[in-house]
């Protein structure tokens, strides 16, 4: 360290006009860093709102707090949901990113629809809520010299991570419920590490900041600040870096940040609620187009892949159609009039899928555990469905031994009343209660039970 540095260590003051080197960090290097600043960053001048402060960052906080951890558990739950025993969780191999996996029950049967719903709808409806904590707390995002001691680099690289994870998280989920699949690369794989990487950011971003949301909770009466008008709308009366030094005069009250923020997810919640809702408000679910998509009369509910899409015609489901029963002493083979004077039966059930859109419909069928008792596997551990479909990621699916033997779980063949349509999954449709939708296999070809 040369004079100089010693010379000035301890006093050099940075934007913020605190102390450099807390730390013992030379001041020399803090001073080469104050001095290439980034454009757009440490510009304390940008940020004047005279709403921006602890308390609001708070509130915002708190209710992210209550929320996020709900659609981190469900996307972990409906990755466990997909099978990871199987290996049909994806991505398939994550390492000692592993989760502990159990078999995902059979009941309530609106369970995947429930978790997944909530995961997909939560997670969207708290898209404003990110943005506008984001908003609250920019200054402090962009300030430069971006740390003044090891403890704050540290902080500041978790917050890079949370922000990064974050945002990251809601752009590939938001663009995974579209029509058209965008991505280079697995969706699922990205979604995955990219939650990891939130999650761990998240996890010490609240131990680091509880106590400080706390305090700005008590800082002040929300009852007081929802009664606060614009005019009577003041900075926040304490000293922190959030606090506009310069205030510009307020062009919203706090209860009207509050209000733009809440109704923005109140919108996004009424666009997207259709998709599990049902009925008329179908047509309003603009942000899950997938799960507009429909059939008609007693086949009119969502489609997630047409028979076309996946280039199965009229001639393969025709009356050459077979389904084969594999896993027994002797491969059983049956036409449709075969299955269809077997014991049928009906149960209401939904088809939730993945992208958060869900339909509850009256299907019947043929029980799964009938089918292998027809095989001659009385008590199976496991079965592996084949679709009639050549290619297609989901186009085979492996059952757990609870989801073969429960009653409701059926290979449909009709569903409210009428035969299948062909988009879906005419002549026969796996269907099981709170089985996740993308393993509900449309035109099956082949069941195999297995005992191991
Ligand atoms: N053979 C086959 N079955 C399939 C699919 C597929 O692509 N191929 N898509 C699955 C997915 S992702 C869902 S959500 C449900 C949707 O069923 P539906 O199109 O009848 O509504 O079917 C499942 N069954
Ligand atoms: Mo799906």
């Amino acid at each position: 360290m040369s004079d100089e540095s010693d010379a000035t260590a301890g006093q050099f003051r940075d934007d913020e006009g605190t102390p450099s080197d807390e730390f013992g960090f030379p001041a020399r290097g803090w001073r080469m860093l104050a001095r290439h600043r980034p454009p757009g960053f440490g510009r304390s001048r940008l940020w004047r709102s005279p709403l921006r402060g602890p308390w609001l960052t708070s509130v915002f906080g708190a209710v992210l707090l209550a929320g996020l951890p709900l659609v981190i558990i469900t996307g972990l739950l409906s990755y466990i949901a997909y099978g990871p025993q199987f290996g049909q969780a994806m991505p398939p191999e994550v390492g000692w990113l592993r989760l502990p996996s159990f078999d995902w029950p059979t009941r309530p049967a609106w369970l995947y629809r429930l978790s997944q719903g909530v995961h997909v709808g939560l997670g969207l409806v708290l898209i404003p809520l990110v943005l506008a904590k984001l908003w609250s707390v920019a200054p402090k995002l962009l300030s430069w010299p971006p740390s003044r001691s090891v403890a704050q680099l540290l902080e500041r690289l978790t917050l890079l991570l949370l922000v990064g994870g974050v945002l990251f998280e809601i752009v590939t989920g938001v663009l995974n419920i579209q029509y058209d699949y965008v991505f280079g690369f697995s969706f699922y794989t990205a979604h995955y590490f990219g939650a990891w990487v939130f999650i761990g950011a998240f996890v010490a971003h609240v131990v680091l900041k509880v106590p400080q949301m706390i305090r700005g909770l008590r800082s002040r009466s929300f009852r007081q600040m929802l009664r606060t008008s614009r005019a009577e709308t003041r900075p926040e009366p304490v000293e922190d870096d959030l606090v506009a030094r310069e205030p510009s005069e307020p062009t919203l009250s706090r209860r009207g940040a509050l209000a733009l923020v809440g109704g923005g997810s109140l919108l996004i919640g009424a666009l997207t609620l259709g998709q599990s809702a049902g009925g008329f408000t179908r047509q309003s679910a603009l942000l899950l187009p997938r799960g507009r998509v429909s059939g008609e009369g007693p086949n009119g509910f969502p489609i997630n892949r047409t028979s076309e899409a996946a280039g199965v015609t009229a001639e393969s489901t025709g009356p050459t159609w077979r389904l084969v029963l594999l896993g027994g002493p002797m491969p059983v083979e049956l036409d449709l009039a075969g299955l269809r004077e077997m014991a049928q039966h009906s149960a209401k059930l939904p088809i939730a899928c993945v992208e958060g859109w869900s339909t509850t419909q009256v299907w019947s069928g043929v029980r799964l555990r009938d089918l292998a008792t027809l095989a001659g596997v009385s008590t199976p551990l496991s079965a592996h469905v084949r679709s009639l479909e050549a290619a297609g990621a989901f186009n085979q699916a492996t059952l757990q031994a609870n989801q073969v033997s429960d009653p409701d779980s059926l290979l449909a063949l009709r569903v409210n009343g009428a035969e299948l349509s062909l988009d879906h999954g005419y002549p026969a449709r796996v269907i099981v209660p709170a089985l996740p939708g993308v393993h509900n296999t449309k035109w099956v070809q082949q069941l195999e039970f297995r005992e191991g």
